[in-house]
């Protein structure tokens, strides 16, 4: 079953603990090739979610901006979507086209996402897809508009939300997380992954 917050479709509990534990595997692969890094903002300041992306592009962010590169920070090519991951989007993004990228948001005790809108995908009309794992997190759910009254909802390991239509560009944060609250991460935090189409 899922429900709906503000347009933004909740799928409690989509992937089991089992298939968890493999996309875990297989995010660690990926982290191998492409390790997490700590975005610095236009400004210069260090966001507190360390990232890192798959696909034929990746989101970066320094001191020219942000926007999608073919490469790592490093250089590297980013690795493949694995197959775990995108049979996701076969199943719940309704999309007619695959995704090529995938981002990997940690978030470690403390870490949180300020209110924004992803508006960096050329084709806006396609669907984003997220899959939380690990700890809990408070996630907030703004308006398209910035300002406005705001509704929360705490996202758990295995919710899956799919991101379209009008709620594609509405603002949405993480305010914080649970730090320690689930045991699927060793280390304790949580992972965010989204799927989208980007160019
Ligand atoms: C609503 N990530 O990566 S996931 C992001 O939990 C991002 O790491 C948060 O916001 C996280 O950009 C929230 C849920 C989410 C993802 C993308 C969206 C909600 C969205 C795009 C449009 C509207
Ligand atoms: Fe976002």
């Amino acid at each position: 079953g899922h429900f709906s917050l503000r347009g933004v479709a909740i799928y409690p509990g989509a992937v089991p603990p089992d298939r968890q534990v493999e996309i875990l595997s297989d995010i660690r692969s990926v982290a191998q090739t492409a390790p997490l890094f700590h975005p610095e903002t236009r400004r210069g300041r260090k966001m507190s979610v360390r990232m890192t992306s798959a696909g034929q592009v990746g989101w970066v962010s320094d001191r020219r901006g942000y926007r999608y590169e073919a490469q790592h920070p490093s250089g590297s090519d980013w690795p493949a979507i694995p197959e775990s991951l995108l049979s996701l989007w076969g199943l719940y993004s309704g999309s007619d086209r695959p995704p090529d990228t995938c981002l990997i948001n940690y978030y470690g005790e403390g870490a949180r996402m300020g209110l924004h809108q992803d508006r960096d995908e050329a084709d806006i009309d396609q669907p984003v897809l997220s899959l939380s794992l690990g700890d809990a997190a408070l996630f907030r759910v703004g308006n398209v508009e910035k300002g406005g009254s705001t509704e929360s909802v705490w996202l758990t390991s295995g919710d899956v939300a799919v991101l379209a239509g009008d709620a594609r560009l509405v603002h949405h944060g993480i305010d914080r997380i649970r730090f320690g609250s689930s045991t699927l991460l060793p280390q304790g935090g949580r992972i965010n992954v989204t799927m989208r189409v980007a160019t």
